[in-house]
């Protein structure tokens, strides 16, 4: 996601750090950059314009040109402005004191609603909450089916009537009085969609809404549709009144405009992105991070908790200390080797590591080989807790007892370690200050 915008900026930027000092006049050439960059990236061009407005504004308050790195200044203004336009805070899910809280999920056909419905159950239950799911798309039986197959996937219970005999409404309030009964945490409710907005559609909505006085209406957006969705947002809003926005396909998504746009344009939070069809594809939506990730300084607490998802919260802890404090070694290699397996998109797990969004189109995520992963897993479980923790102790016989073990040859085992090496020096200089120009300095080598 914002790989087109990631790397226009990146251009702007570059150029802003590798000159000493700067002039209003340089900013106002790189700002104008921006805001190409920002509408080629199907940013509404009204957010596109107040953006620069308040960069330059704050660039000028902050008498940023008399300081020794007026480049860096700028950077930061940026990103805060870009977090700032992107909704700021970080919005949580309402809830009511007395459960089930309801949260209806609303959108046109095809968004994801369903898929969400999963997303946001397997999440809550994450969080020890109980949770149920109730199909009210009785438009096509296969509606109901999808949403029962998806429960059994994540073993959830869903609440379904036989749709010939039943109606949106009636199988929303039996979900809501079952989910009582059993002292249910969050009632999700998948609804149906029509590929444009029409009255059917509203009303049947509307009557849902109004028998279950849901607590969140969250709108189900498929960022692909970029502008479009902004607009059908806002005729969501007038009719159902929604509390929360969520961005699906933003996996498929390269211009990501929509988003940047999208709390601005409609005045409602975005709680969530959808990032690929599996029911953990799936993040809370944070501004400040996502503003990091599109100007490439990388998302370290984002990552972290997508490795939590698949490690427990210990390791996690452990592993940002780690990563931090630049204490990388063999043994978080194969963590993070196993957890990447887990994790999906290769190109996503790099863009939240600081500084790897430059490492984009230099080399294709897809080449690496399982195999060579494979390989990884075998040769540092060959060795001993203390040759993963200070590798530099491997000499050509434990070099070749590791081989043995690991049905690999000694030149095998030494790649590794040299690729960790790299890894280790990597994480050293990005993590630094002016970490980013090392690693640019590194990769133009
Ligand atoms: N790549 C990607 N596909 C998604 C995402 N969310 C949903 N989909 C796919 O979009 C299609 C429509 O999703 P569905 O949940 O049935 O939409 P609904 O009609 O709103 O209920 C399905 O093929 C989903 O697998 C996402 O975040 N990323
Ligand atoms: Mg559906």
């Amino acid at each position: 996601m914002f790989e087109s915008l990631s790397a226009k900026l990146d251009g702007v930027f570059g150029k802003l750090t590798n000159s000493g000092k700067l002039s209003e006049k340089d900013v106002d050439a790189s700002l104008r950059e921006v805001r190409l960059a920002l509408l080629e990236a199907d940013v509404d061009f009204k957010v596109a314009r107040q953006f620069v407005k308040s960069v330059k504004e704050r660039a000028g308050g902050e008498k940023i040109y008399a300081s020794l790195t007026p480049g860096q200044s700028v950077i930061r203004i940026v990103r805060d402005e870009l977090a700032e336009i992107l909704g700021g805070e970080t919005v949580e899910l309402e809830r009511v004191d007395k459960p089930p809280s309801v949260i209806m999920l609303v959108g046109l056909q095809g968004a994801g609603k369903t898929t969400l419905a999963a997303k946001l159950a397997l999440s809550l239950r994450k969080e020890k909450h109980p949770v149920m799911m109730a199909a009210c798309d009785l438009q096509r039986p296969a509606a109901v089916d999808q949403l029962k197959q998806l429960g059994k996937q994540i073993d959830l219970a869903v609440y379904s009537e036989e749709p010939s005999r039943s109606t949106p409404v009636k199988v929303a309030k039996a979900a809501v009085k079952k989910a009582t009964d059993e002292n249910i945490h969050y009632l999700i409710l998948d609804t149906a969609g029509r590929l444009a907005i029409d009255d059917d559609l509203m009303g049947e909505l509307e009557e849902i809404r109004d028998a279950t006085s849901p607590v969140e209406t969250l709108l189900v957006l498929d960022a692909m549709t970029g502008q479009d969705a902004v607009r059908s947002g806002g005729e969501f809003n007038d009719r159902i009144g929604i509390t929360g926005i969520v961005l699906t396909k933003m996996d498929g998504d390269a211009r990501g405009g929509a988003a940047l746009s999208m709390r601005s344009a409609t005045g409602v939070p975005i709680k969530y992105i959808g990032v690929g069809e599996r029911p953990d594809q799936f993040e809370v939506y944070h501004p400040d991070r996502i503003a990091s990730r599109i100007l490439g300084m990388g998302d370290v607490e984002s990552l972290i908790e997508k490795a939590e998802t698949q490690f427990d919260t210990d390791q996690a802890v452990e592993l940002e200390q780690r990563l931090r404090k630049n204490q990388f070694d063999l043994n978080d290699m194969l963590q993070q080797f196993q957890a990447i397996k887990k994790m999906g998109s290769m190109t996503d797990i790099l863009g939240m590591i600081p500084g790897m969004s430059a490492l984009r189109g230099k080399f294709n995520p897809k080449d690496i080989d399982e195999r060579q992963m494979a390989h990884v897993e075998a040769i540092i479980s060959s060795m001993t807790t203390a040759e993963r923790e200070q590798p530099t102790i491997i000499n050509g016989s434990r070099r070749k007892r590791i081989a043995e073990g690991s049905g690999t040859s000694p030149a095998q085992v030494n790649q590794l370690l040299n690729q960790f090496t790299q890894m280790q020096k990597m994480m050293k200089k990005i993590s630094g200050p002016g970490g980013k120009r090392a690693l640019m300095g590194m990769l133009n080598k």
